[in-house]
């Protein structure tokens, strides 16, 4: 998979990219990350990518030349891509949004900072618009970083063979169940006997419990949405 993305702040997400999983990834060759600055698209000295807004009001509006510029020059490259803008209009980031997106070739993806982009770019560039969630941050930056690791985790051979497992688990859409490790007392407080006892049918019942009971005591929405949870009385 090939992944764009275009921002003001590079080095903002640079780094992100260069460890762990993603990293590992890259390595691999199982996702080509290129990350590129909007300011190489303008044309004039400031390398400007940002106006008033028509019709007055505060703050300013990124100009619509500078991101067809960006996203036209990729797509010159031959594969089209999908061009994801980050913004906090866009439809709210979930496992299976990250699924239908890491089944694509290529992504770019816009990062938006300042009010808001020029509607023409929304309208006749972007192909999607994406949120992360109902909070408010500095820009698409952070969010970008949040979309490229779940899509990078979802390519084949990105996980390792512990690391899929967990993944499973969470597919199933309940919280994970508690989990300890040596020592089997710390200050006092003990991991409970039942892990401890090596009755492996009896670990894999209690795990389940607990998974339900967490699931239903935080987030109840997600016992909702999931198709069958085994013992969920709703
Ligand atoms: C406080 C400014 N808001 C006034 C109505 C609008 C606003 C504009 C731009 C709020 C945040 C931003 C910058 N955020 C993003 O570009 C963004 C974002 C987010 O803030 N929350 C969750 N997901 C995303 S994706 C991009």
């Amino acid at each position: 998979m090939r992944i764009d993305v275009v921002t003001i702040f590079p080095p903002l997400l640079a780094g992100a990219f260069e460890h762990s999983i993603i990293k590992r990834a890259r390595d691999r060759g199982i996702v080509d990350i290129q990350i590129h600055d909007l300011r190489d698209h303008t044309d004039d000295r400031h390398r400007t990518v940002d106006d008033y807004p028509y019709g007055g009001g505060a703050g300013m509006v990124m100009k619509p030349e500078p991101w067809f510029r960006a996203v036209e020059s990729l797509r010159d490259q031959g594969n089209p891509g999908r061009a994801i803008l980050l913004t906090p209009q866009g439809k709210r980031l979930d496992q299976s949004l990250v699924q239908r997106l890491a089944s694509e070739d290529r992504l770019i993806i816009l990062c938006g900072r300042y009010e808001g982009v020029d509607e023409r770019v929304r309208e006749h560039l972007v192909d999607e618009e994406v949120s992360i969630g109902d909070y408010v941050l500095s820009g698409g930056e952070p969010a970008a970083v949040v979309l490229v690791d779940a899509v990078v985790r979802l390519q084949p051979g990105a996980l390792g063979s512990a690391e899929s497992t967990v993944e499973e688990s969470f597919a199933d859409g309940l919280l994970e169940y508690p989990q300890y490790t040596r020592p089997p007392e710390f200050r006092g407080w003990r991991v409970p006997d039942i892990l401890l006892s090596g009755d492996h049918g009896a670990v894999e019942r209690w795990r389940r419990e607990q998974q339900i009971e967490r699931t239903r005591q935080r987030r109840p929405d997600l016992l909702d949405e999931s198709d069958d949870v085994s013992g969920a009385t709703t």
